[in-house]
C-alpha cells in the first residue's frame, strides 16, 4: 500500500517557503499539514492564516488545517473561506461531534485528533462520522518531541477495527522505524516533521525527492 506522506508546514524553512512548498510539491508530498495554535490549548503559536494563503496559492495539492485551539467555531469560518480541504478538530476541544458536522456541511473532509493519552472509548461513538482519525503521537504544540510510549496501543486497537471507513494518520515524532511498522499493519498517512529526516538540522543533504523515495521503501 502506498504510504500518504504530508510535510508539516510548520518545521520547513520559512527563508525560502516559495521553494520549499514547489520542492515538496514536485518531490510528491501527498497533503501539506498546516498547524494552527492558540497559545491557550497549546503553549505556543506555529503558522497563521497568512501563511495558510501563502502554501495554498503555491499548490493545487490538498492542505489540511491541524486546529490546536480551544474554540474551533473562532476558526472554521476561515479553514472555509481560504479553501482548506481536510479539517482536523481536537476532541479535547470539547463539542467535538457538533464540529465535525459542521466542517461535513461545508463540503470538507471532517478530521478527528485525539491526544496521546485520550482513550479509544472516549471517542469511538464518532469513529463513523469522521473521514480522518489523526493520531497524536507527542502532546501537541511543539516539534521534535519525544513519542508517549501509551499511544501505539491505542493505534493498535484502531488498525483492528473491521470495516473502517475512516483513514488513520499519525502526528509526533514519526520515524522511518514508526512509518514502517505502522504501514506494514494498515495505517495509510504519516505526518512528516523532524523524526522523519524531511526537515530540522538533523536533515541530510538529500533532496525532498530521494528523502520522500526513501520513506516510502523504507523496510528497516
Ligand atoms: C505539533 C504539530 C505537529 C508537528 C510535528 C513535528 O504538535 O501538530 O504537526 O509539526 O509533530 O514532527 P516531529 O517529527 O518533529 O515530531
Ligand atoms: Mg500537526
Amino acid at each position: 500500500m502506498k504510504r500518504i506522506f504530508s510535510p508539516s508546514i510548520m518545521c520547513a524553512n520559512f527563508n525560502n517557503l516559495k521553494e520549499e512548498i514547489t520542492s515538496l510539491d514536485n518531490a510528491g508530498a501527498d497533503i501539506f499539514h498546516m498547524d494552527i495554535m492558540d497559545g491557550e490549548f497549546v503553549p505556543n503559536f506555529a503558522l497563521s492564516w497568512h501563511d495558510f494563503l501563502v502554501v495554498r496559492k503555491l499548490t493545487k495539492k490538498s492542505l489540511d488545517v491541524h486546529l490546536m485551539v480551544k474554540n474551533p467555531s473562532l476558526y472554521l469560518p476561515y479553514a472555509y473561506k481560504y479553501g482548506a480541504d481536510i479539517i482536523y478538530i481536537h476532541y479535547e476541544s470539547g463539542h467535538a461531534e457538533k464540529y465535525l458536522k459542521d466542517i461535513k456541511n461545508n463540503g470538507r473532509k471532517a478530521g478527528l485528533v485525539v491526544n496521546p493519552l485520550t482513550d479509544l472509548e472516549q471517542f469511538r461513538d464518532l469513529l463513523p462520522i469522521i473521514d480522518k482519525l489523526l493520531v497524536m503521537r507527542v502532546n501537541p504544540g511543539f516539534a521534535g518531541q519525544n513519542a508517549i510510549p501509551q499511544v501505539e496501543d491505542k493505534i493498535e486497537k484502531l488498525t483492528q477495527i473491521k470495516n473502517r471507513k475512516f483513514t488513520i494518520a499519525l502526528d509526533g515524532q514519526v520515524s522511518p522505524e514508526i512509518i514502517n511498522k505502522w504501514s506494514a499493519k494498515g495505517v495509510e498517512e504519516f505526518i512528516l516533521g523532524t523524526a522523519s529526516g524531511l526537515f530540522g538540522k538533523d536533515k541530510s543533504n538529500m533532496n525532498y525527492k530521494t528523502i520522500l523515495s526513501n520513506l516510502q521503501f523504507y523496510r528497516g
